[in-house]
């Protein structure tokens, strides 16, 4: 354990938030023959919607309700003391005006030109003395050099990775889409993740950086990152955090009311903290950017539950 993970360790609980242009579908797919496909951030390649049907679907992506305030007062009510936003899932869709393509929420999107999620949700959490942490996939379904030039593909992604760490000064990097097995030559190696974990360093030696940035060996970045369980033991001593969905789904799903009581929360907030574990307890913004009021009242009956919330 080192000084870099202090503020981490300490935190125990936080907030990750799945918003994309994948919740701009909530959570639905109607095929031109008129069934229904159902998924949420996986939507577009299980539900197998075209490339440009997606495409137009993202340009009509407008959250203008999309509050970092209210975000950071929710994650503030369960007593949370770190966030942790996808920047950009396996769609590639960039979350902040990148400048290395124009698949993203400034260039491909109707959303208010002037604005900047990721920079408004950085202030917020400034003024409210939270962390922020950016997700960010490997696997890129829409980056065309993914599958036939990964050597370019890997350069736009040190590039996105580098805005990143320079304009929102992120105190934490969620890698995620280490596994993908789309093409043979472009497999994510033990090295490619050992390079690209030595590059974050030089860029910030502060940055938190999950094990997902490698091939997640106890070696590979700060910490584990179990899915959906909560372990029963750490791994070779290794830090570990449990991230999981408040109902069923990471991204935005309508129809998904399976919300976990506050109780279960609680007990799981518990068992993770038991186990020197932090927990990362999801929530999906609507299409027009809006925390669902179902997972907002759980969040604040944490709170209320461990007294804790608003002493930061
Ligand atoms: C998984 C992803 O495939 C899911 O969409 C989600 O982001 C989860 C936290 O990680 O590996």
């Amino acid at each position: 354990t080192s000084a870099r993970t202090a503020w981490w360790r300490d935190a125990r609980f936080g907030m990750f938030i799945h918003f994309g242009d994948y919740s701009n579908w909530e959570g639905e797919y109607t095929r031109p023959d008129g069934t229904v496909c159902r998924d949420a951030e996986w939507i577009k390649r299980n539900c197998n919607i075209p490339m440009a049907e997606y495409e137009q679907k993202a340009a009509t992506f407008n959250p203008k309700d999309f509050d970092a305030k209210a975000v950071v007062a929710a994650a503030k009510s369960a007593g949370m003391r770190y966030i942790v936003i996808t920047s950009k899932h396996h769609d590639g869709y960039a979350m902040w005006p990148t400048k290395q393509n124009t698949w993203n929420l400034r260039d491909h999107s109707s959303f208010d030109k002037n604005r900047d999620i990721l920079a408004e949700l950085k202030k917020a959490a400034d003024a409210a003395g939270i962390k922020l942490g950016l997700y960010y996939s490997i696997w890129d379904w829409h980056d065309p050099d993914f599958a036939s030039d990964f050597p370019k593909y890997k350069q736009r992604m040190y590039a996105q990775l580098k805005e990143l760490v320079d304009n929102y000064h992120p105190a934490l990097l969620w890698f995620d889409g280490d596994w993908n097995t789309d093409n043979p030559t472009n497999n994510w190696s033990p090295r490619d993740g050992e390079d690209l974990e030595s590059y974050l360093r030089g860029l910030d030696r502060n940055l938190v950086i999950n094990n997902r940035v490698g091939k997640r060996r106890v070696t590979d970045g700060d910490y584990g990152t179990p899915e959906q369980e909560i372990p029963a033991a750490p791994v070779d001593g290794q830090l570990w955090e449990s991230c999981m969905t408040i109902n069923d789904h990471w991204g935005y799903a309508r129809y998904d009311d399976n919300w976990k009581s506050g109780p279960t929360l609680v007990h799981n907030l518990l068992t993770t903290s038991s186990r020197s574990g932090n927990y990362l307890l999801n929530i999906g913004p609507d299409s027009l950017g809006r925390v669902p009021a179902e997972a907002a009242q759980r969040l604040k009956a944490i709170g209320d539950w461990s007294g804790t919330a608003g002493q930061g």
